[in-house]
């Protein structure tokens, strides 16, 4: 789980003692090997010209996995996933027209702040500077297209095209990508991965990372005057943000929470960061789509902590939030500000939460306010036999399926409300991509994560909109043996943009999903699908999915009206359309 491994330890990976010439010692071997060694079993690739050596190379590795996907965009979205439940995700494509392809999702990866090495078999090495003109490519001699898109979207490239400092190189790509938490881009030439060389076959020598750590006089400054703030205040809250994830903070925020007693609320895109079953949890703090009674608490409260926020137009509900400076303490991952005064530079996040536990006074007045006047939200209303199913309902029963052996996958759309309200219980994942928003980013992400934490079992929430862009990768999940529960929600059209602004663009053809779920299936693979009108016919899928279908990926299509939707979204789906008009 990245987002608690510390990354104030060194971290050591042994290189293996490989003697030179030996078919071990070749570039491509070295490349599996390290990529075993920093916690990498399965690569998500598409292959192509320019990289089949290199896969000869990377299934050469006994402890590695390739996973062919149906297309590059659903590779990407699947080292995402992947990287959400492993530390690190890898995938591998071809040049440009692979390259080209699994941008967007190598972007989504960046907005997320997730390590992900993204792999390109290039040109053959021999190749650059004479004047050739390569398939794949637009038809210039330039080779640097493609290295040049992913310079926007990853935070280091390496182009390997000769030996010497291939493996300097990838250690620099790979201990990047570790250390800023984002995705990097290696370009291997296609004639490079089956060639020996010495410093793949050296004597063991320790993989790295240096310690970051907080400037002690900062720190200390940082956490009095924190202390000095939050303890004057009568009722204080805490707020997760997503920035937890990557500062590696979420134990120091609880550590924090649970010796202040301080109400505790969430950010929409830090759900699944803060532990729920904490006794002074509140919900999601969303301004105006908040979960009950969390916006009044949070609100309202004399001083607020927010560690790891991301204050943008969707989070901040078309910039909405009712929220005042210099009542609050921002807590970024290397940076903390008070009020309207001084920032602490060189402070970690993690360092700053686990110190100021010790100094801040017992004080639940802003939770034993909001448990007195806290009414729980109702229930939907009761279904009449074989009516029409309502989504209220449909996330009733998703509520109920959820165990600490469950992880639920939130596409773009209403099940970005939806889900957000499900209470997750202790141990249960929660992924969203909120940041960068794409949609279709879940088919990829549901393959990546359940190949990366097979002991948990799968909930997506699927659109039916977003579902079309990815819809092919069920067939690696098939083809891995995954057992996810997809939720296909079927409303006919782009429900989100209809709250945003309406117009004849957010209908879309209906398929047969299920239909179209069985031909992908053709008899290889377990695989259970079916369409529910009504309650009872959920009710009976969802038993059906945890009991004779265990051990099969089922898709559940769910037929619901088009203008169903949760009242957040019609909230907050008003509040964007004004801030982007
Ligand atoms: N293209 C990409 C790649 N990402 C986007 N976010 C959009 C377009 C704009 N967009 C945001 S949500 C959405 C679109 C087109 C519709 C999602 O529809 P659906 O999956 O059916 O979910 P619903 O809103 O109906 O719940």
């Amino acid at each position: 789980d990245i987002a608690n491994v510390p990354t104030n330890k060194a971290v050591t990976i042994q290189n293996s003692t490989i003697p030179f010439n030996s078919p071990d010692s070749t570039l491509g071997r070295h490349l599996a090997r390290r990529l075993v060694q920093i916690g990498v079993t399965d690569v998500f690739s598409v292959p192509g010209d320019f990289n089949l050596t290199l896969l000869d190379h990377l299934i050469a590795e006994p402890e590695l996995n390739l996973i062919g996907c149906c297309n590059e965009l659903n590779a990407g979205y699947a080292a995402d996933g992947y990287a959400r439940a492993r530390g690190i995700g890898a995938c591998v494509v071809t040049f440009t027209v692979g390259g080209l392809s699994i941008v967007n999702a190598i972007a989504g990866a960046y907005s997320e702040n997730l390590p992900l090495i993204c792999i390109v078999g290039g040109p053959n090495s021999n190749d650059y500077g004479t004047n050739r003109i390569l398939h794949h490519t637009i038809g210039l001699h330039d080779f640097s297209q493609e290295l040049r898109c992913f310079q926007t979207v990853t935070c280091y490239q390496a182009v390997l095209n000769n030996l010497d400092d291939a493996h300097e190189l990838i250690d620099t790509a790979i201990s990047t990508s570790l250390k800023e938490s984002k995705p990097v881009y290696i370009s291997v030439g296609c004639n490079l991965p089956g060639i020996p060389h010495p410093t793949f076959s050296r004597e063991p020598v320790p993989f790295s990372l240096s310690p970051r750590l907080s400037n002690m006089m900062g720190l200390e400054a940082a956490v009095e005057a924190a202390a000095e703030f939050l303890n004057k205040a009568v009722k204080p809250v805490l707020v997760g943000g997503q920035n937890m994830r990557v500062a590696k903070a979420c134990d120091a925020f609880v550590e924090l929470a649970d010796s202040c007693g301080y109400a505790v609320a969430v950010m929409p895109a830090a759900k699944g960061l803060v532990p729920e079953h904490h006794p002074h949890f509140l919900g999601t703090y969303w301004g105006a789509v908040s979960t009950t009674f969390c916006a009044e608490i949070v609100e309202s409260a004399d001083a607020y902590l927010f560690a790891g926020p991301i204050f943008n137009d969707y989070s901040s509900v078309g910039y909405s939030l009712l929220l005042k400076k210099e009542k609050a303490i921002i807590v970024q991952p290397d940076r903390v500000t008070i009020g309207n005064g001084p920032a602490f530079g060189c402070v970690l996040m993690r360092d700053f939460l686990s110190a100021l536990a010790k100094r801040l006074k017992h004080n639940p007045t802003s939770y034993e306010n909001y448990h007195r006047i806290y009414v729980p939200d109702g229930l939907p209303l009761k279904c009449e036999p074989k009516e029409a199913l309502r989504v209220n309902v449909l996330f009733q029963h998703i509520q109920n399926m959820l165990t600490g052996e469950s992880a639920v996958i939130a596409e773009t759309g209403d099940s970005w409300f939806n889900c957000q309200k499900l209470k997750l219980p202790q141990g249960c994942g929660y992924e969203f991509q909120m940041q960068y928003g794409s949609i279709g980013w879940s088919v990829g992400a549901t393959l990546g994560y359940a190949q990366a934490a097979p002991e948990k079992r799968v909930i997506a929430c699927i659109g039916d909109g977003s579902f079309q862009v990815t819809a092919q990768d069920i067939s690696t999940m098939l083809r891995c043996g995954q057992r996810t529960i997809i939720f296909l929600i079927n409303n006919g059209g782009y429900t989100i943009e209809v709250e945003i602004h309406d117009g004849p663009y957010n209908v879309i053809k209906n398929w047969n999903y299920t239909g179209l779920v069985d031909a992908i299936h053709n008899g290889e693979g377990k695989c259970w699908t079916t369409k529910v009108y009504c309650e009872e016919e959920l009710v009976e899928a969802i038993e059906t999915a945890n009991g004779a279908k265990k051990d099969c990926l089922c898709f559940i299509e769910v037929i619901v009206h088009k203008d169903d939707t949760s009242k957040e979204l019609l909230e907050w789906g008003s509040r964007v359309s004004a801030a982007n008009s």
